[in-house]
């Protein structure tokens, strides 16, 4: 795949809006009126959730620009919810997003990566 183009428009046939409308499969986690979250197909930790917002939003910088501030509270706490179901509070947990070319963003709809189930390496290169 590409790297995402942060200032492209909104795709509206991009992977994770396939998902969101039930047009492609995914091993669904959780959802609300904000957020949807489903296992990454290429897990590189035993836990490996990517939450989405249900809007449409490019990226980090779209969304934090763009939505509202209830939908951004909304998807917050979405992220933090998922990770208590997870019992990865006490444990600790990372969370991380990808922007745009130099971020590594391959797929063009915001999503939040929650990683857990083991202890995660320095990643400040
Ligand atoms: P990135 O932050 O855009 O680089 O992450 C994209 C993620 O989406 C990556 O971890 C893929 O394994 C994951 N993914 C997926 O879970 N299902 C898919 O159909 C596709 C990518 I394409």
């Amino acid at each position: 795949m590409s790297p995402v183009d942060p200032t492209a428009p909104y795709d509206d046939n991009n992977i994770f809006a396939k998902i969101l409308r039930g047009e492609l499969p995914c091993t669904k986690v959780y959802e609300d009126e904000w957020a949807f979250a489903f296992e990454d197909i290429a897990p590189v930790a035993p836990i490996h959730v990517l939450v989405v917002p249900k809007g449409k939003y490019v990226s980090w910088d779209d969304f934090s620009v763009n939505a509202p501030a209830e939908e951004i509270a909304g998807f917050v706490r979405a992220v933090g919810k998922i990770a208590r179901e997870k019992d990865l509070v006490e444990v600790g947990y990372r969370l991380i997003n990808n922007i745009g070319p130099n971020g590594g963003q391959l797929v063009p709809h915001l999503h939040v990566h929650l990683l857990g189930g083991r202890v995660m390496g320095s990643m400040l290169t």
